[in-house]
C-alpha cells in the first residue's frame, strides 16, 4: 500500500504531462476549434481527478458547533467513538498524523479530508438517533481498521 501510492501519483502526474503535451502539439498544427476540443478534454480529465479529493459534501461547521478533534493515522481514528445529541451541531476537526486520510459518514453526507500538513474541519449533524459509522475512504484503510462509531441519542 505505502509503496504503491507514490508510483500511482507519479503515473497520474506523467499522464497529466502527456495530455498537456498532446494539447500543446494540437495547438501548433490545428485550427482554433480543434485546440478548444483538446482543452475541453483535458479539463474534463482534471475535474475527474479533483472530484476524488474534494468532495462537495464537505460543509463548514455551524456557528457554535461543538468541536471534536479527530486524529487519523494509519490505520485508526482517535477517538474511535464519538457521542452526540440528536440535532447537535458538531465541528469535526480532522488532522492526520502521517498520510492523507479522510472522515466519511455516508448516511450524513460527511466527507472531511486531512493531509499530513493540512487538516480540515467539517460540520456534522444527525437529526435521527442511531449509530453512524465513520471510516476512511482511502482504498484499503477501512478494512485495515480505520473505522469508528458516532452514537447519536
Ligand atoms: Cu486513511
Amino acid at each position: 500500500m505505502f509503496k504503491r501510492l507514490p508510483i500511482l501519483i507519479a503515473t497520474v502526474t506523467a499522464l497529466g504531462l502527456l495530455v498537456g503535451l498532446l494539447a500543446a502539439c494540437g495547438n501548433d498544427g490545428s485550427d482554433r476549434e480543434g485546440s478548444n476540443m483538446m482543452s475541453d478534454m483535458s479539463m474534463g480529465h482534471d475535474m475527474d481527478m479533483s472530484g476524488r479529493d474534494n468532495s462537495p459534501s464537505t460543509r463548514p461547521p455551524a456557528e457554535g458547533a461543538r468541536e471534536i478533534q479527530v486524529v487519523a493515522r494509519s490505520f485508526a481514528f482517535e477517538p474511535s467513538e464519538i457521542e452526540a445529541k440528536v440535532g447537535e451541531e458538531l465541528a469535526v476537526s480532522l488532522t492526520s498524523a502521517d498520510i492523507t486520510h479522510d472522515f466519511v459518514i455516508d448516511e450524513l453526507g460527511v466527507h472531511v479530508q486531512a493531509d499530513k500538513d493540512a487538516g480540515e474541519t467539517g460540520g456534522v449533524r444527525a437529526d435521527t438517533a442511531g449509530s453512524y459509522t465513520y471510516y476512511c475512504s482511502v482504498p484499503g484503510h477501512r478494512t485495515a481498521g480505520m473505522e469508528g462509531t458516532l452514537t447519536v441519542a
